[in-house]
């Protein structure tokens, strides 16, 4: 198909892929942790196209890791500069089943000056783990290293619960769909057990898709750590990203 050639193209001559970036903030004290790098493709005649569209398939295509490489190398570009923030990436679970993963990801880091303990990135449940699976391996390296893990979309999935026990991950990001429901009249004890149970197990929490300020308030008092969402910014252009950096913070 067409549109297959045309992703092929772009990611073999690293054109039309532009990461945008959304900020994290610090739940008590608002302020910024770091930013989530976001792929978009900017298609000539399509306009900008969803990683939900491109993700998928780039990855039947088998070109996902250069995806990956073309996001991280734009993002360590953008932030490396800004010390104090967390860059973090969403990495397929073929990303990672990759060998050359982990040492691709640290000599990237070093290219840019990023410290490791800078980089943090994001799993999702459906990463089938077996033990001394290559990403298991790629996992354990990064770690070692310094990189911390996130588990992406908590909850959305089956046995989440469960994939915590297996998958060694320093932070949970809360699915939007529970911080949705955190709406008047809802009740907030899912998110509550989720929080505590985090707590008890020495995890972070991010809460995903925040929209209201009754939202925020709500996780503010549930003690949640960040928060991410429309409320509080959209993802950003890298342009846009580095006049709000580059204001007094
Ligand atoms: O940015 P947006 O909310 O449209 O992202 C939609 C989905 O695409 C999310 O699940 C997000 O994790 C995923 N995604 C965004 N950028 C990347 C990327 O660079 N690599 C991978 N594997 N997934 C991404
Ligand atoms: O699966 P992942 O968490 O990586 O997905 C991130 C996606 O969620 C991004 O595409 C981003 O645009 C989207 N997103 C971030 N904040 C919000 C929000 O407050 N509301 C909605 N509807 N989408 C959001
Ligand atoms: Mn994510
Ligand atoms: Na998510």
């Amino acid at each position: 198909r067409k549109m297959e050639r045309e992703l092929r193209a772009a990611i073999d001559k690293k054109v039309q892929i532009e990461t945008v970036y959304q900020p994290v903030y610090a739940a008590d004290t608002g302020a910024l942790n770091g930013v989530e790098a976001l792929a978009r493709w900017r298609h000539p005649k399509q306009g900008v196209i969803s990683p939900d569209v491109f993700v998928p398939l780039a990855e039947e295509l088998g070109i996902i890791s250069e995806l990956g490489r073309i996001v991280l190398e734009q993002a360590c570009e953008a932030l490396g500069p800004y010390q104090d923030l967390t860059i973090s990436i969403n990495a397929s679970p073929l990303e990672l089943s990759s060998d050359a993963y982990p040492l691709h990801v640290l000599s990237t880091l070093a290219k840019f000056g990023v410290d490791p303990d800078r980089l943090e990135i994001e799993i999702t449940e459906s990463l089938q783990l077996e033990e001394k699976s290559q990403a298991a391996v790629a996992i354990a390296t990064l770690r070692a290293a310094g990189v911390s893990f996130a588990l992406d979309d908590f909850g959305a999935g089956y046995s989440s619960f469960g994939r915590l026990q297996n998958l060694h991950v320093d932070r949970i990001k809360i699915d939007k769909s529970f911080i949705d429901a955190l709406s008047p009249g809802d009740s907030s004890a899912v998110v509550q057990a989720i929080i505590s149970m985090a707590r008890a197990k020495g995890l972070q929490t991010t809460a995903e898709g925040v929209e209201t300020l009754e939202q925020k308030m709500v996780l503010q008092s549930l003690g949640c750590d960040a928060l991410q969402g429309f409320l509080l910014s959209r993802p950003i252009s890298r342009v846009e990203l580095h006049a709000m950096l580059d204001r007094p913070r």
